[in-house]
C-alpha cells in the first residue's frame, strides 16, 4: 500500500530543501566554460534600477519574501508590475527610473551610492529569437557582488553567493520572441558569516560589476572542458569534455590541436563525460620567454567551441618552484581589482591591460591577484602576456569558521575560479586564504579546502598568505609557526616590518629560521607614501620613506635561502574606507607603487631595479 500521507510529507520536504538551496545560492547551474567563443549577446548597457535599502520590493510588511506568497501582489519588484487602470496601486516603476551602466559598480556610478552598502534592483528587457528552434539560451553574470536574486519573465531563477565569480541559469523555457525581462536584485551588505567578512582593506563596490551575456547553445552542448597537460606525463595532454542538454545515446565530440596534429573523435558517456589522454609530439611548452597558445577546437555535429590553450608543467621540488622543469624566481607584484583613474572596479580588457602592462614595465614575470577571482580579462591576458599568476579565495581575515554554511561558501567561491580558469597556463597557485588567525577551526576549515581543491586540480599548487612571528620570544628573529604551513606547496607569508613593526632600520636586525623545505614567497610588504610627498627617509608617508623600505627589505628577505618570489603590496593605491587620514590617505590605502592618478613613485623604480638583476 502507499501510504499517501508519507509521499505527501516527502515530497514537501523535498520542495522545501530545494527553495531553501535555490534561496542559499547552493543550486546553480553548471558553469559554461568559455563564453567567449560562444554565441552571445551582450547585454551590457543602461539597465533600469531601484534603490531599495529597505528590501522593499522583496519583503511585504510582514517581512516575509513575495516571492513565497501564492499571490506576489503589485509590490513584488521582480513581477515589474504595472498599473493597468486609474484604480491600480503599484509604488514603483522600472522604466521611470534612473539606469546605471553595465557592468559597473554603483558606488563610482553616483555620488548617492558611493558609500551605499544594501539592496538595489536591475531590470533589462530584450527580444529574442533563438537562431534555432530548439536550442537553448542562457544569461550569463561574470560577478555581481555580492548576494544576487535573478528573476525571468516575472519567475525566479536562483540565488548566487559571492562577489567575484562567474555563474549561469537557463532561460530557454521561459523565453518569449518579444518584451522579455530580466530582473536582479543585487545586495552588497556586509556579513559577519559572509566570505569576505564584515572587515577588509578594500572597498565593497557593489551591482553587475561585470559583464553579463545572452549565450546560446544548441539543444545539446558542450557545456565544459578541461585541457591541460597530464600532471602525470608531460608528453601528455589530458582532456575531460562534458556534454550536457539532451543527451541522445551517442554523441560523439572531436578535439582537435591543427597545430600538433592531434584529431580525436571521441564517444561521451551517458552523463555527457569523456576523458582521453593525446600525445603531444613537438609541443612547445608555454613559458613566461615564450608564451605559446594552441587554438584548440572542440565540436559536435551542432557547434564548434575554440580556446586558446598553453601547456606547461609546474611543481616544486625542495624549496624550487619548477615551471617546465626548470627554476624560477617569482617577481611579482599584488594587484586590487581597480581601475583607480577611472574610478571604481575593474572589468574590461582595456582594464586588464593597463594593470598588466604596469607590471611587466616593473619587470614582473608573476602577479599576486589578490584578495578575491578577478575578471578573465586578467587570467586570459595573462597567458597571452607570459605572466605567471596567483589566484585567490575572498578568506580574508577572520572568517565564521566554524559556520557550515560560510565553509560551503567559501569552497563554493574557489569551485567557481577552478572551474573558470582550469584551462589557463598562467595560472599557476591557488590560494586558499589572506591573513587568518590560526586556530584549530580554522585549521579544519583551510585544510577542507585545500583538499577540495586538489581534489578538483592536482595540476596546480596551493598555497595562502600566512604570517610570520618571533622564533622561541626571540623578536627579531623570524619563523613560520602554523600547522596550515605543512599543507601549502608554496610557504607563503605577509610581512610588515619597517611599516606596521618597528620602522626600517629594525629590518637590518632580522633573522630568519625558516624549517619548512618548501620555496617561499613574500607575498607582501610595503610601506604607504603620498605620490609627490617628498622629505627624508625618515618621514613617514613619503616616497622616501617607501623607496627606502623597499631596498632594506629586499635585502632582509635575500638572506632566506628559500625565496623564491615576492609579490610586494602593491601595484597601485587603492580605495579602502579603512584609510581615513586627511591630506594624505582621504580613503586611500597609498601602499601603491603608483598612485590613483596614474603616477609612478620612487619605489616603483627600486623594486625595477631589483627585478632586472634577477
Ligand atoms: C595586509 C593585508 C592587505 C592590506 C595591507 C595593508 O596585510 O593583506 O589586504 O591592505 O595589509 O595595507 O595594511
Amino acid at each position: 500500500m502507499i501510504d499517501i500521507k508519507a509521499l505527501t510529507l516527502k515530497l514537501l520536504c523535498s520542495c522545501i530543501l530545494l527553495v531553501l538551496m535555490v534561496n542559499l545560492g547552493l543550486c546553480q547551474t553548471p558553469l559554461l566554460q568559455n563564453v567567449y567563443n560562444h554565441d552571445i549577446t551582450s547585454l551590457d548597457g543602461k539597465w533600469q534600477t531601484i534603490i531599495d535599502p529597505y528590501e522593499n520590493g522583496f519583503y511585504n510588511y510582514r517581512y516575509e519574501p513575495f516571492e513565497y506568497q501564492s499571490d506576489p501582489g503589485n509590490g513584488a519588484f521582480f513581477t515589474n508590475a504595472k498599473a493597468k487602470s486609474k484604480t491600480d496601486l503599484v509604488e514603483y516603476d522600472f522604466d521611470k527610473s534612473e539606469t546605471l551602466d553595465v557592468p559597473g559598480d554603483w558606488n563610482t556610478q553616483k555620488d548617492q551610492l558611493f558609500y551605499y552598502e544594501g539592496s538595489l534592483w536591475y531590470k533589462k528587457s530584450f527580444d529574442y529569437d533563438l537562431k534555432k528552434a530548439d536550442n537553448k539560451l542562457f544569461i550569463y553574470f561574470e560577478a555581481s557582488n555580492y548576494q544576487t536574486d535573478v528573476y525571468f519573465n516575472g519567475k525566479k531563477l536562483g540565488r548566487h553567493i559571492g562577489g567575484f565569480t562567474p555563474f549561469n541559469y537557463e532561460l530557454t523555457d521561459l523565453l518569449k520572441p518579444t518584451d522579455n525581462f530580466i530582473i536582479v536584485k543585487v545586495d552588497n551588505k556586509r556579513k559577519k558569516e559572509g566570505v569576505p567578512t564584515l572587515n577588509t582593506d578594500w572597498w565593497n563596490y557593489g551591482g553587475l560589476t561585470r559583464n553579463v551575456k545572452l549565450v546560446e547553445v544548441p539543444k545539446t552542448y558542450i557545456a565544459d572542458y578541461s585541457i591541460q597537460l597530464d600532471p602525470e606525463n608531460d608528453q601528455n595532454i589530458k582532456c575531460t569534455i562534458s556534454i550536457n542538454g539532451e543527451l541522445p545515446a551517442a554523441f560523439p565530440v572531436t578535439v582537435e590541436i591543427p597545430e600538433l596534429r592531434i584529431k580525436e573523435t571521441l564517444t561521451p558517456n551517458v552523463n555527457g563525460q569523456v576523458t582521453t589522454t593525446m600525445k603531444a609530439n613537438q609541443l612547445s611548452y608555454w613559458s613566461v620567454e615564450s608564451p605559446k597558445l594552441y587554438t584548440v577546437n572542440i565540436s559536435t555535429a551542432e557547434e564548434t567551441v575554440t580556446d586558446q590553450i598553453g601547456f606547461r608543467t609546474i611543481e616544486t621540488k625542495g624549496s624550487d618552484i619548477l615551471l617546465n622543469g626548470k627554476s624560477i624566481f617569482l617577481k611579482g607584484i599584488s594587484i586590487h581589482e581597480e581601475n583607480p583613474i577611472r574610478g571604481g572596479r575593474a572589468h574590461s580588457k582595456a582594464d586588464a591591460s593597463q594593470l598588466l602592462q604596469w607590471a611587466k614595465e616593473l619587470g614582473c614575470n608573476y602577479v599576486r591577484l589578490a584578495h578575491y577571482p578577478h575578471n578573465e580579462h586578467m587570467v586570459r591576458l595573462a597567458d597571452e602576456m607570459g605572466m605567471l599568476v596567483w589566484e585567490e579565495n575572498p578568506v580574508y581575515w577572520t572568517i565564521d569558521w566554524e559556520n557550515p554554511d560560510t565553509y560551503a561558501n567559501a569552497e563554493n567561491q574557489l569551485t567557481e575560479v577552478i572551474n573558470r580558469d582550469k584551462n589557463r597556463a598562467s595560472v599557476i597557485i591557488w590560494s586558499m586564504a589572506n591573513e587568518t588567525p590560526r586556530s584549530d577551526a580554522r585549521n579544519i576549515f583551510l585544510n577542507k579546502l585545500a583538499a577540495h581543491t586538489r581534489n578538483l586540480d592536482p595540476s596546480r599548487l596551493i598555497s595562502a598568505a600566512l604570517e610570520q612571528k618571533d622564533y622561541n620570544g626571540q623578536k627579531e628573529v623570524r619563523t613560520i609557526d602554523d600547522a596550515f604551513a605543512d599543507v601549502v606547496d608554496i610557504l607563503s607569508f605577509n610581512q610588515y616590518i619597517g611599516w606596521y613593526d618597528g620602522l626600517v632600520d629594525k629590518t637590518s636586525r632580522i633573522s630568519w629560521v625558516i624549517t619548512q623545505d618548501k620555496p617561499v614567497i613574500i607575498s607582501e610588504f610595503g610601506a604607504g607614501a603620498k605620490y609627490g610627498y617628498h622629505a627624508d627617509q625618515d618621514t613617514r608617508w613619503t616616497e622616501e620613506y617607501q623607496a627606502h623600505l623597499y631596498a632594506e627589505t629586499l635585502n632582509m628577505i635575500g638572506k632566506i635561502d628559500q625565496l623564491r618570489g615576492v609579490s610586494p603590496w602593491i601595484l597601485v593605491d587603492f580605495r579602502s574606507p579603512r584609510r581615513v587620514l586627511p591630506e594624505i590617505q582621504d580613503g586611500w590605502n597609498r601602499k601603491g607603487l603608483i598612485s590613483e592618478k596614474g603616477e609612478k613613485k620612487q619605489a616603483f623604480y627600486t623594486l625595477r631595479d631589483w627585478y632586472s638583476q634577477r
